[in-house]
């Protein structure tokens, strides 16, 4: 690998009791979805995400950002984990037979990290898989092709809308819980592949420093907490992670 993983690094990933992950866009483009702020492509090109996931914007077209969440779960249906998914996956297992604690936090919608074997996953931002209809409340898991017709509709009448955390709404209550008390007790904390510039995310790195864990980030680029960072390993999720997980076993293997 052409990134260069700092020995002690592998040695306090060897040595800690708590793992929290945080993950972003980032590890999801080596599959072949386009990052949160990358440009989007074709028909969406003129669109800024970050307006398109409001519910603002949902209020004035609702048909226009349900057909773009739903191109996205179409496109979510065909690519699969890539080696950064896989290697948090097999981070888990290990860590669970070393009777260590491993929690993944997403704030992916994809369920690319489900998909790779990943299984104690909090998804603060929901994901792009569930439909909750505005009327009834009623929550729906949906896999089949395209909808009929924008905005979908609900049995009862009513539109559904993507069971997402767009901005300016709250976290899924019990995700913040469980991300707070891992936070609290973890002692490795890693952020990867996420610019870390939207809220409370951003700050999970200066809760997992509290609770005095020390700190790693993953990304191409540095981010508003590179500074904050123990470590700081500028490259792809999908060539460091696996590396970093092959180097804890090569040196638990000594
Ligand atoms: C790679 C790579 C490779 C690429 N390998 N790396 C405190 C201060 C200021 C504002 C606020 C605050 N608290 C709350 C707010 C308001 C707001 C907020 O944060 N605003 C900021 C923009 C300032 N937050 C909220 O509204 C949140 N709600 C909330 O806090 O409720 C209470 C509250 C409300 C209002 C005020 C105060 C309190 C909700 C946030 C919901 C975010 N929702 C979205 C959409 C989800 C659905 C969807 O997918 O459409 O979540 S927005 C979008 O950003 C999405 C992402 O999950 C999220 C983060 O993006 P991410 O994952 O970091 O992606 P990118 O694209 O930004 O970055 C990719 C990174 O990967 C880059 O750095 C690349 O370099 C890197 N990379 N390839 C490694 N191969
Ligand atoms: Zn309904």
């Amino acid at each position: 690998m052409s990134v260069p993983i700092p020995l002690e690094l592998v040695d306090a990933l060897r040595a800690a009791r708590a793992v929290v992950v945080l993950t972003g866009a980032g590890i999801s483009a080596e599959s072949g979805i386009a990052t949160f702020r990358d440009a989007m492509d074709g028909l969406w090109a003129k669109f800024d995400p970050s307006e398109l996931a409001t519910p603002e914007a949902f209020a004035r077209d609702p048909a226009m950002v349900t057909r773009w969440y739903d191109e996205r779960r179409l496109r979510c249906a065909k690519v699969r984990p890539n080696p950064g998914h896989q290697a948090l996956a097999k981070l888990e297992q290990e860590l669970a037979r070393e009777h260590r604690s491993f929690m993944l936090i997403t704030q992916n919608v994809d369920r690319l990290h489900q998909k790779a074997g990943s299984v104690n996953v909090v998804e603060l931002h929901g994901s792009i898989w569930v439909w909750r209809c505005v009327t009834c409340g009623v929550e729906k898991e949906y896999r089949g092709g395209a909808f009929d017709s924008y905005p979908p509709a609900c049995g009862c009448g009513g539109v559904l809308r993507p069971g997402v955390v767009w901005f300016g709404e709250s976290l899924p209550a019990e995700a913040i819980r469980a991300s707070e008390k891992a936070l609290a007790a973890c002692d490795l904390f890693f952020s990867v592949g996420t610019s870390s510039v939207v809220f409370p995310a951003a700050d999970f790195i200066h809760a997992a420093q509290a609770a005095g864990a020390r700190t790693v980030e993953v990304n191409l680029e540095p981010t508003p907490v590179s500074h904050l960072a123990d470590w700081s390993i500028f490259g792809k999720a999908g060539e460091v992670l696996p590396f970093l997980v092959a180097e804890k076993a090569a040196k638990q293997g000594d």
